[in-house]
């Protein structure tokens, strides 16, 4: 598939600097000292198999809330995700006027999003038709959750690039889970790459836990799209292993030895093994990532917490176009 050691081993890192810095967002939440976390935790290995399939930097993206390993794949640096979580000043996805994980990286041709789930998936459709009318290669990839797809929005979205033939993949990241809502209450299909076919375009379901198996789907959806077939539904299946966010107790709708039970198929410890068994890394070079992500993430959190909050006056800026003086 063209995945040199090399790159396996960056797709190694991304996934683990996403869930080291993940797992420090709870611990600071628990310390009280951020408001708010939602967490990717096991989603790692589809968000990252993802991005690299794609001409990062280049390709658009109109992700979803879950994508910190996707966005820290396309150039989002540690310190300005906690810049976010702390709401300081030069967090770049609204300057700390959105929650935290509404992501927006202009540089990185990331939209920004907005609250509602799924009307992600519309702007990218309009940005592909945008694409197709310009006549360049570029792609869109735009990523949901399973329970989101059954929105309107969703449908709308995936019909209008269905009829257009445009280059868009559609990334349902099937974490089993809507909130409290579990899978079954959301469809009656047993796969949200099912409802692909009745609009027109193919669906492929992967193993999410896998980074080869989402790359290679994304290899196959890409190409479509670069090559004016279309777009493509991808559904990546993993498990939520953390709850919904830190306003959830998740004690409430599931057992914990379900939970344990997919903690088994955590992509991180399948990564670490697949990188063993094939001798593409030894044990002392994934210690030697680990030092290194805790020592980046650290230095994140201590520069995150001297930076200042944003002025007040900032507040109206870039909300107006003018300088508004009140009378
Ligand atoms: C239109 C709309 N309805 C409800 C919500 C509240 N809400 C936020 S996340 C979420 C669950 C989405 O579940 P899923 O699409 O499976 O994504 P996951 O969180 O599991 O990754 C809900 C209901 C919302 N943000 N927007
Ligand atoms: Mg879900």
């Amino acid at each position: 598939m063209g995945l040199s050691n090399e790159i396996l081993l960056d797709m190694y890192w991304t996934m683990l600097l996403a869930r080291r810095t993940d797992e420090r967002a709870w611990v600071l939440h628990r310390q009280g000292k951020i408001a708010f976390h939602i967490s990717g935790i096991g989603q790692e290995a589809a968000q990252v198999g993802a991005a690299f399939a794609l001409q990062r930097g280049q390709d658009w993206i109109s992700p979803y809330y879950r994508d910190l390993a996707l966005m820290l794949a396309v150039g989002l640096t540690p310190l300005e995700f906690m810049l976010s979580v702390m709401g300081k000043k030069g967090e770049p996805s609204s300057g700390a006027r959105q929650m935290p994980s509404h992501w927006g990286l202009r540089r990185a041709n990331v939209l920004s999003h907005s609250a509602p789930v799924a009307t992600q998936t519309l702007h990218a459709s309009g940005l592909g038709l945008a694409i197709k009318l310009k006549g360049d290669k570029h792609v869109v990839l735009t990523t949901i959750g399973e329970g989101s797809t059954s929105q309107g929005e969703w449908y709308e979205a995936v019909n209008w690039a269905a009829i257009h033939k445009l280059p868009v993949i559609f990334m349902v990241e099937n974490n089993s889970y809507a909130i409290s809502v579990p899978q079954d209450k959301q469809m009656a299909v047993p796969s949200a790459a099912d409802k692909a076919c009745g609009l027109g375009l193919p669906g492929i379901s992967v193993d999410g836990t896998d980074i080869v198996a989402v790359y290679s789907a994304m290899q196959i959806a890409v190409e479509r799209a670069r090559s004016g077939e279309g777009a493509t539904v991808i559904e990546a299946r993993a498990y939520r292993l953390t709850p919904h966010s830190s306003d959830d107790d998740d004690r409430a709708y599931r057992s914990r030895e379900e939970v344990e039970t997919y903690k088994k198929s955590d992509p991180i410890p399948l990564t670490q093994r697949l990188l063993l068994s094939k001798k593409i890394a030894t044990q002392a070079q994934l210690d030697e990532m680990e030092k290194r992500a805790q020592t980046e993430i650290e230095q994140a959190v201590a520069d995150a917490t001297a930076a200042p909050y944003p002025s007040p006056e900032e507040a109206l800026h870039p909300v107006y176009a003018e300088e508004v003086t009140h009378a």
